[in-house]
């Protein structure tokens, strides 16, 4: 696979990766120090893991192509948001919008583009909240303001949608209606699966601080 190169500032797929790569790692150590400074101080981990990935050559051309966009480095970094993907998985619904609130108060940080897919889910029934973020990327000569899309879903989303991506690759995203109906209905069960145990929760929390008021 072949990017032509004609960009005058980053101008070659070895220093694309390089850039978006190092993007990657610091929203990764971002969300690692954030999530054991909030162990320290709520004695709780908002975040069960974290999966970064780097879009194959292969994939980033698929995508120019949708868009009907030549295969070029400046239209890389310019239409193609998610080079660099981070996926942060946490157990419960409202841990997602306190992660996106903690990462939208770094200052180094700015936040593009947001795709609330959690309170608007997808016909297909995909959730999960999505933004576009870019963070300074600090080079020998220059910074570089490099775009990182990071996916943050409860375990119970992730679940649903490592299969329902499978599904669609293998049907080439036209799986039989009975498979798309039983997939809207598991991610009906998902959803109640999130809440009640959203609500488990939070009444095991209420009981805990209950005990800590009268001891
Ligand atoms: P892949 O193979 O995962 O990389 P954009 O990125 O903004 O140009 P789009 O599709 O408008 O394109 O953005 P959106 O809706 O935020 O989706 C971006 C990514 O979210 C997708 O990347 C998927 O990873 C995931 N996603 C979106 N919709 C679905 C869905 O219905 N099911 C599943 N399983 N994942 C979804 P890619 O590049 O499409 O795919």
């Amino acid at each position: 696979m072949e990017l032509k190169e004609t960009g005058d500032g980053v101008d070659s797929w070895k220093e694309v990766n390089l850039i978006y790569n190092a993007a990657l790692k610091q929203v990764e150590t971002k969300m690692q120090i954030l999530n054991e400074e909030f162990q320290h101080v709520h004695q709780y981990n908002p975040i069960e893991h974290i999966k970064s990935r780097m879009k194959t050559p292969e994939s980033i051309v698929k995508k120019l192509k949708r868009h009907g966009k030549e295969s070029t480095i400046e239209n890389m970094i310019e239409y193609v948001n998610d080079i660099a993907g981070i996926r942060i998985i946490c157990s419960f619904t409202s841990d997602i919008y306190r992660i996106a609130d903690m990462l939208r108060h770094q200052r180094d940080i700015q936040v593009l583009a947001v795709k609330d897919y959690i309170t608007y889910p997808k016909a297909s029934g995909y959730k999960s909240y999505h933004m576009i973020v870019t963070v300074p990327v600090y080079l020998s000569d220059r910074i570089v303001d490099t775009k990182v899309e990071i996916q943050i879903r409860t375990v119970a989303m992730d679940f649903w949608a490592s299969l329902e991506h499978k599904i669609h690759y293998k049907f080439e995203g036209d799986a039989p209606e009975h498979i798309q109906n039983e997939l809207v209905e598991c991610a009906k069960l998902v959803a109640d699966l999130d809440a009640r145990m959203l609500m488990l929760n939070e009444e095991i929390l209420a009981i805990g601080q209950g005990q800590n008021d009268h001891g």
